[in-house]
């Protein structure tokens, strides 16, 4: 059910792998965005089934379903949200099924979230290929229409990092940690 993808390119992705060529020749990620309005950016957001304490949101089951929000109106430029606590970490049992829906809410700029395992400090072009599919840039928000996207995660057991790739941001405190366990 995953509406995102990358592009394989075949033997020239191969022969870069094993050439040892940076990730900046990896193939662009493919995504497909759909639009919401502000009303319904507020039914989505409210579809995610974690439980807040403090900096924290705690998932359970089998299958979770994280919202997250780029810059909620009221939010310091640049920032994720999740039930409107800003960057916070998120912990995800072991086995689970994730699905993330990302909404791009910040007027006037582009935003990504991509799943990894490095850590903070990034760099102002942080150049990471995630480890799942993720998002990539998503369109800039106009005429009262959000974009958001889906992708869904199975992780192992681990810490990771949910980063914005747009230049400048993941470096100015755009990411936030997960832990599953
Ligand atoms: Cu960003």
């Amino acid at each position: 059910m995953s509406k995102t993808r990358y592009i394989t390119a075949g033997l020239s992705t191969i022969m870069a792998a094993a050439l040892g060529i940076s990730t900046a020749m990896a193939t662009p990620l493919v995504t497909t965005w759909k639009t919401a309005t502000l009303p319904q950016v507020k039914a989505l957001l409210a579809k995610d089934s974690g439980k807040v304490s403090g900096k924290t949101v705690t998932y359970s089951g089998k299958t979770v379903h994280v919202v997250a929000a780029a810059v909620l109106p009221g939010f310091p430029f640049p920032s994720f949200e999740i039930h409107d606590v800003k960057n916070p970490t998120l912990d995800i049992p072991a086995g689970a099924t994730v699905d993330v829906t990302f909404i791009n809410t910040n007027k006037g700029f582009g935003h990504s979230f991509d799943i990894t395992k490095k850590g903070p400090p990034y760099a102002v072009m942080p150049n990471i290929k995630p480890i799942v599919a993720g998002t990539g840039f998503s369109p800039v928000p106009k005429g009262g229409k959000f974009g958001y996207t889906d992708f869904t995660w199975h992780p192992t057991a681990g810490t990771y990092y949910y980063v914005c790739q747009i230049p400048g941001h993941a470096a100015t405190g755009m990411f936030g940690k997960i832990v599953v366990k």
